[in-house]
């Protein structure tokens, strides 16, 4: 028997292939030579999570058998990407695999592009989790992510006519070999009813009487450390309807409702809300965050009441719950209940177990992305949590007297309930009140949090506040996603930087050196090849290798400012239509945007319409598109920015300072050797920090130059009136230029520029940053070598932004769990 699952799920080639042909013929009743490719996909996967299986067991039995404390990190987004090459290169088997397919005459590149990507995720928040679970398994840490297992996840963007259009992601239409199926790992969750309270011993006892039930099932999919040791597990959890319910009414001969309320419950896991920093308060979202906490809470107390002797007071001790931002807050009332109601502890006790367990992050600046649920909507769907949380803030708000004695305004702010018609329950207060850590996601955004955001709470709780500069994972974003490069930097400094990113500061020297700065450039010549290669596949767009790839790709939104990105490159044609010398010393330049728009925000939908008009001017004129080329690449997604990432020059961060939280896309361009373009912002300080001033391009107002300009009365056209080449390009777009078919469709844009007042002050930092990008544009034309220098410099300054040193400090100071090493086993 040993000997047969040796063979089996050995690791050889030879090994694979075999188990690769077992699989296609055995599990899919299909054959090497009539197969089609998803069915050769899913045959892949099966034979290479044949070899995670053991190990992930034996991850799970070691840290139960050390009683390791586990971290729980509950997000409502995780932007997994595709899982295949980064799996096979966590496990060590990436030759192994590709010979396999080899010598069954099979590209495994072309297997590996069936895959789907999970797209369970908006942007940012939904990929820094998944970056985290990587670098969590990398150091040993115990940890489950819990999430939803959506059935649709962030929407497929088109374009079509310059106009985004949203398609559903279908992801699990031809099923996901990569999760396990867990039927028995099924909790009810309850929604509606009444809560009764019954007089017992002197005591009043709290019964929620709910008037509805979701069942959640746990769907497991492995998250394998680098090295193939620690194999954690992402756990999503998918909505049924519980059978008794439904049965019942079918046999009293209600079909229809039998039907209807089946639907109803299994629409709670059914899609993704599409929005990032637009609060939206809809039923079904509040019900989606209840749904997954219900489900995660229950499962994280069921492994803590294995150990026969557990005791209430070790619970902090043994499980670190880390909250992704307000989405799963719920997780404070609900522990409250589930301590107290259903375990019976006294409110105290169970207080300090919760504070204690918990951790919250925070990743927005932005006023309108704050949750806030109406009182009576979430007293409807959830009774017992509405009690428990005007019980907190009771007590809360007795600490807080003390110290805003008279401050009634002061009060007023750092009550969870807002006094609001109809009285709103504010998230963000509830999660600040009822943890014991609260921490931003780069330095000048924690320290906001303190200063502007939440001063009353910094007073109360200082010791509360931190920061936790986000992260990426390295072996995503450079060994997987960049091989040329992760090859070459190995050569030079070894492999260690894939496990201990200090190590790529050793790659400052190779700075200086002529033969690898032309190494450097090879490459990067290389990835916009692959790049261009994989843009002509996937959406038709033609751009060429030779030029300078300037890249914007992130989520649409006017604080990011793509609009102030479309104005620079008007600036840059308007220049170069009228000045022949200034045309012919511009570099070639390829400018590339990317993102999604939420599907009701009509300027961000508007922004990418105008893009693509700008865009189609610009490439259809002769003059100017030698040199100047302008594409909106649709439905960007962690498997496009792992192509177009590698390949470019210039990263454009240029949101107005003090709204964007962190950013983590600056930290994979700059990994990749892209110089950053940008606002003195979220991470970019720090990346200007590591980096050295002289190696990034940075401009613009900071954020307490914005704070005081909008403070003294900003104009816009002031900006514009005293710049005349800025004029010119606003006439230009103001004339109709770039909608000479499409009459004032741009109209909602213009108004918001200079009717409504450029809330993100575009015109105050639109000079600057053409001056800037002039000197980007001239340096990479006169002197390339120069630019490889400053690219490898920051190459080499990206330490700090791995996703380990984060987790590290995440685990240190906010969690406080330890490596539990698991035995590898052969
Ligand atoms: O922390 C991850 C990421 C930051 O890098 C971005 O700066 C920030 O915008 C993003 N926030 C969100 C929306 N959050 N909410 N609510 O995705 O988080």
């Amino acid at each position: 028997m040993a000997n047969e699952i040796r063979t089996k799920y050995g690791h050889t080639a030879k090994d694979i292939a075999q188990d690769f042909a077992e699989q296609l013929k055995y599990t899919l009743d299909a054959d090497t030579y009539h197969v089609d490719d998803q069915a050769k996909y899913q045959a892949a996967v099966l034979a290479i999570r044949d070899r995670i299986i053991h190990q992930w067991d034996l991850s799970r039995k070691t840290q139960r058998a050390k009683s390791a404390k586990r971290v729980y990190y509950l997000s409502l987004e995780f932007l997994m990407g595709r899982a295949m090459t980064n799996n096979i290169i966590n496990l060590g088997i990436e030759k192994q695999v590709k010979d396999a397919f080899a010598s069954l005459g099979y590209q495994f590149e072309e297997l590996a592009d069936i895959e789907p990507d999970a797209g369970l995720g908006n942007g940012g928040l939904g990929r820094l989790a998944a970056c985290f679970l990587d670098s969590l398994a990398t150091l040993e840490l115990p940890a489950y992510g819990y999430g939803i297992r959506y059935n649709y996840g962030i929407f497929k963007q088109q374009i079509r006519n310059g106009w985004q259009a949203e398609l559903p992601d279908n992801w699990l239409e031809n099923g996901n070999p990569w999760e396990v199926k867990r039927p028995s790992i099924v909790y009810p969750v309850y929604f509606g009813g009444e809560v009764k309270v019954i007089r017992e011993n002197g005591k009043d006892i709290y019964k929620w009487v709910p008037a509805e039930q979701v069942n959640g099932m746990a769907y497991d999919t492995p998250i394998i450390g680098y090295g193939g040791k620690t194999i954690n597990t992402l756990r999503l959890w998918s909505a049924m309807s519980p059978a008794e319910f439904s049965f019942q009414e079918f046999n009293s001969g209600d079909y229809t409702e039998a039907v209807r309320n089946k639907i109803n419950a299994e629409n709670i896991s059914q899609v993704l809300y599409p929005n990032d920093t637009l609060y939206m308060g809809k039923e079904l979202r509040l019900k989606q965050q209840y749904f997954f906490v219900a489900c995660s809470v229950a499962d994280i107390v069921r492994r803590f009441k294995r150990n026969p002797n557990y005791n209430w007071k070790n619970f902090p001790n043994e499980a670190a719950i880390q909250l992704n931002d307000t989405h799963p807050s719920i997780t404070v009332p609900e522990l409250m209940r589930v301590l107290i109601d259903l375990e019976g502890l006294e409110w105290d006790e169970a207080w300090d177990i919760t504070v204690k367990t918990l951790g919250y992050t925070n990743h927005t600046l932005m006023p309108e992305a704050l949750e806030k649920w109406s009182v009576p909507m979430l007293g409807s769907i959830l009774p017992r949590h509405l009690q428990i949380i005007y019980e907190i803030n009771h007590r809360f708000l007795q600490k807080a007297v003390a110290f805003f004695p008279f401050q009634n305004d002061k009060i007023a702010k750092v009550s969870i309930i807002e006094e609001s018609n109809p009285k709103m329950i504010r998230m963000a207060n509830l999660s600040i009140i009822g943890t014991h850590s609260t921490n931003g996601v780069a330095a000048l955004h924690s320290e906001l949090l303190k200063t502007s955001m939440f001063p009353e709470f910094n007073q109360i709780y200082p010791e509360r506040f931190n920061n936790k500069t986000n992260g990426i994972t390295q072996r995503r974003w450079l060994l997987d996603a960049n091989p040329l490069l992760a090859k070459k930097i190995t050569e030079v400094i070894g492999d260690g930087w894939i496990t201990d990113f200090s190590q790529i500061a050793n790659l400052k020297s190779y700075a200086d050196d002529a033969a690898f700065r032309e190494d450097f450039n090879k490459i990067k010549r290389s990835a916009k090849e692959t790049a261009a290669a994989f843009l002509k596949k996937d959406c038709g767009i033609i751009v060429d290798p030779s030029t300078l790839f300037d890249v914007q790709v992130k989520r649409i939104h006017e604080y990011k400012r793509q609009l102030m990105n479309i104005f620079n490159v008007i600036l840059i044609y308007s220049r170069m239509k009228e000045d022949k010398a200034y045309r012919e010393s511009f570099p070639p330049t390829t400018f590339l945007f990317g993102g999604k728009a939420a599907p009701g925000y009509v300027n961000a939908k508007l922004i990418i319409k105008f893009i693509n008009n700008v865009a189609a001017v610009i490439n259809s004129d002769p003059q100017v598109n030698k040199s100047l080329q302008v594409f909106f690449m649709p439905n960007y997604r962690v498997t496009m920015a792992e192509k177009v990432i590698p390949a470019t020059n210039i990263s454009e961060q240029i949101s107005t300072a003090g709204l964007e939280a962190s950013g983590t896309g600056n930290m994979k361009f700059m990994i990749n050797g892209a110089l950053t373009m940008g606002t003195l912002d979220g991470a970019n300080v720090e990346i200007q920090e590591e980096a050295g001033a002289e190696n990034c391009f940075i401009f613009g107002h900071t954020e307490d130059e914005i704070t005081a300009l909008k403070n003294n009365g900003y104009n816009p056209m002031d900006w514009v009136n005293k710049d005349a080449e800025i004029k010119k390009a606003v006439d230009l777009v103001t004339s109709g230029h770039f909608n000479v078919s499409e009459p004032n469709i741009f109209e909602p844009l213009l108004r918001s520029l200079f009717e409504y007042g450029d809330k993100y002050c575009i015109f105050a930092d639109l000079r600057m940053y053409n001056d800037m990008h002039n000197k980007a544009t001239d340096l990479y034309k006169n002197n390339i070598d120069e630019w490889n220098k400053k690219a490898i410099i920051n190459i080499a300054s990206s330490s700090k932004f791995s996703s380990d040193r984060t987790i590290l400090e995440y685990a240190n100071e906010i969690w406080k769990v330890k490596k539990c090493p698991v035995k590898k086993s052969k």
